[in-house]
């Protein structure tokens, strides 16, 4: 072999393997950014055949109405139906349980370009409890509701509060069809209880709540695209305004020294050791 081809052969290899490290760890910068805003989007993280594979999924169980779901008019959130005997009372808003439905999602939090990430974060043990976070959620036109400023672990209950969550992209997710939307830094802030309403909303009909709700960054994203976020960074999204049904996947880790509470919602159901 010729030493320039020789030596095109072993440049290609350590690109390629840069790449590879690249793409499966966030940048120190990154770890940076998450800990200083509670989140960080990750563009094109998640291969398409995965979000093809999850879509079709999703659509063989929200044609059945398969498996654990929740309905829009479960959570009684604004804009959505009273009862499940309602005009659209029946819409689905979450599959739960997305891992009893198929290999695919396994698969999907063990690949390293999330698992490293994640170890980023949480320590080199990470477990993924199956009690919370672990759906497919899904906002369709008409009947969806608007999701107040809150944290994920107001109803949670572990040893502390430090989980993450991911969330998927299955399609565009805009301010028109109700992308996330986040309070940078609001995992740090400490909460006062006149700041919240009684479901522990962060309420934004008090004045001193205003100037930090003037901070709220939107985070659209494309299939593919991943959020990261801290579990107590305050997130909301509006309804569906759009004509498409909006997907994403969401699931949720801890470290393995972060455990529920013994006879808490949070441990009710196994946990997954990644
Ligand atoms: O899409 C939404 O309405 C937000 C959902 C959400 O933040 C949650 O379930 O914790």
């Amino acid at each position: 072999m010729s030493q320039v081809r020789r030596i095109s052969l072993t440049l290609k290899r350590s690109t390629m393997l840069k790449q590879e490290v690249c793409t499966d760890q966030f940048a120190v910068e990154e770890v940076e950014t998450f800990r200083r805003d509670g989140y960080i989007v990750q563009r094109g993280l998640v291969p398409l055949e995965y979000v093809d594979r999850i879509l079709q999924i999703t659509e063989r169980d929200e044609a059945a109405h398969f498996g654990d779901i929740e309905y829009e008019a479960d959570v009684q959130y604004p804009g959505a139906p009273q009862s499940l005997t309602d005009e659209g009372g029946r819409t689905i808003r979450r599959l739960r349980q997305a891992f009893s439905r198929d290999p695919v999602f396994a698969r999907l939090v063990k690949e390293p370009f999330i698992l490293n990430r994640l170890r980023q974060l949480l320590g080199e043990q990470v477990v993924m409890p199956l009690a919370h976070h672990n759906c497919v959620m899904t906002k369709h036109p008409r009947y969806s509701s608007d999701t107040g400023w809150h944290q994920d672990t107001r109803y949670w209950s572990f040893t502390t509060s430090e989980l993450v969550n991911v969330w998927v992209a299955l399609g565009d997710e805009t301010v028109t069809n109700g992308c996330l939307r986040l309070l940078p830094g609001s995992h740090q802030m400490a909460v006062e209880s006149d700041q919240l309403d009684d479901e522990l909303f962060f309420r934004d009909d008090v004045s001193r709540n205003q100037s930090i709700l003037g901070t709220a960054a939107t985070a659209e994203l494309k299939a593919g695209d991943a959020i990261f976020f801290h579990a107590r960074c305050f997130h909301s999204a509006t309804r569906n305004y759009s004509d498409q049904t909006k997907y994403s996947a969401v699931f949720t880790f801890r470290s393995l020294d972060n455990p529920p509470l013994p006879d808490s919602r949070s441990s009710e159901l196994p946990e997954l050791l990644l």
